[in-house]
């Protein structure tokens, strides 16, 4: 299947009780390339809203996001869950990796 034409997939991160807000930033910075200005206002999205869709990519790259994700969570005894299915609309401005 031509590279275009492969579906894309959305990676979503959801709240929790206890991992920290400062934790959450960092991770959008570090594995979703944000800002730290729309790292924090995704940030406050989630916990206000419960989840939210944080990249879009190919199937493979959004199954290492995901993977990497927990792991540093665990890493750091952060809840922080992590998921990714298959989008059911086209991402707006976001490159696909
Ligand atoms: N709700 C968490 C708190 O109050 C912060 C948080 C935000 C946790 C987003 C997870 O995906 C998340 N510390």
């Amino acid at each position: 299947m031509p590279e275009l034409e492969t579906p894309l997939y959305s990676v979503t991160l959801l709240n929790d009780d206890k991992t920290p807000m400062e934790f959450v930033v960092q991770v959008l910075q570090v594995f979703f390339d944000m800002d730290r200005d729309t790292a924090t206002q995704k940030m406050f999205f989630i916990h206000h809203n419960g989840a939210a869709e944080c990249g879009f990519y190919h199937y493979e790259l959004a199954k290492k996001k995901t993977t990497d994700v927990i792991a540093f969570a665990r890493k750091h005894d952060h809840p922080l869950q992590c998921t990714f299915e298959k989008a059911l609309r086209a991402p707006e401005a976001q490159d696909p990796a």
